[in-house]
């Protein structure tokens, strides 16, 4: 019997992968094999103190001979966990699209990549197909969760399909979770954020001419807009001439855009035909990603 080892990307992993590797070793696990989860990757902010106490933990990455590898959450070979290698790998299972005929090449690789919301969706599928869903406890339940959540905004964002609704609920059902989980889970994230507030928001700038927007592009997402500090923002956005910061509120699922700058009111609001809510705000009733706007910014700017 070979050495399975789960593992995914090489610089950073989020929750659903974190909680998605470690679920597939589990189901890997209860099928026979010998199987771990690890990786050589730093974990984000999205895996926040409460799901590392969970029962549940990474492996070491101590290296064994002749061990094959599986990939979860991401299917760029560039991004893999620097262990694996053509040769030692079997699986792959990811939700971002674009390198589905690359691996037409390798026969030998299984791969599953569909563009649904998150990869833990996937798996909480592979473990109902495969007859072990005892294997979901309460906490194997709460990981999951969290990773789908995470991944799709508190199932709000467009890319939110109905395998991750299912998903959800049932593992809410199976796990005996209270409603209140989602509230405990972006919570307990942003709380991480909040340890390094001015970072978190300067960590994720993107500085890119699109049309008629500013170049100076922000964006956090916070479970509820009160929780959002404006002056830790204007201070973070003040060496810059003009600037947009978009807010994604989950509780109400709106875009609150804060900029700064002559005339980027009036550009926003021929944008998105819509008034400003104050001097420096324009509410979305409907939350879009800053990738979503750059989009729409792009798709103007070329009629
Ligand atoms: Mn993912």
């Amino acid at each position: 019997m070979s050495n399975i080892i789960v593992t995914s990307g090489r610089k950073y992993i989020d929750i659903d992968a974190y909680a998605s590797i470690i679920a597939y070793r589990e189901l890997l696990k209860k099928q026979g094999n010998n199987a771990t989860a690890s990786t050589l990757a730093t974990l984000n902010q999205s895996i926040p103190p409460f799901i590392l106490k969970l029962k549940y933990h990474l492996d070491s990455t101590e290296a064994v001979k002749d061990t094959k590898y599986i990939v979860l959450d991401t299917s760029n070979p560039e991004f893999f966990d620097k262990r694996v290698t053509t040769e030692n790998l079997t699986e792959i299972i990811d939700h971002h699209t674009g390198f589905e005929d690359y691996w037409k090449k390798y026969p030998n690789i299984k791969t599953q990549i569909e563009f649904i919301g998150s990869v833990c969706t996937i798996i909480y599928e592979r473990i109902i197909a495969s007859g072990h869903k005892n294997i979901l406890d309460a906490d194997l339940c709460k990981m999951l969760v969290a990773g789908i959540l995470d991944n799709t905004l508190n199932l709000k964002s467009s890319i939110t399909t109905d395998r991750d609704r299912i998903a959800y609920e049932q593992l809410m059902k199976i796990g005996e979770l209270s409603d209140d989980y989602y509230a405990k889970y972006f919570t307990a994230c942003e709380s991480e954020i909040l340890k390094d507030y001015t970072r978190a928001i300067k960590d994720d700038i993107k500085i890119e001419k699109v049309g008629t927007l500013p170049e100076v592009i922000g964006q956090m997402v916070v479970l509820n807009i009160d929780n959002f500090n404006i002056e830790k923002m204007e201070s973070v956005f003040a060496e810059y001439p003009e600037w947009l910061m978009n807010v994604i509120s989950l509780e109400d699922g709106k875009s609150y855009l804060y900029f700064g700058g002559d005339n980027v009111r009036k550009r926003l609001e021929k944008m998105f035909d819509k008034q400003c809510d104050a001097n420096d705000l324009l509410v979305l009733d409907k939350f879009l990603l800053r990738k979503q706007i750059m989009k729409k910014a792009r798709e103007i700017s070329s009629l």
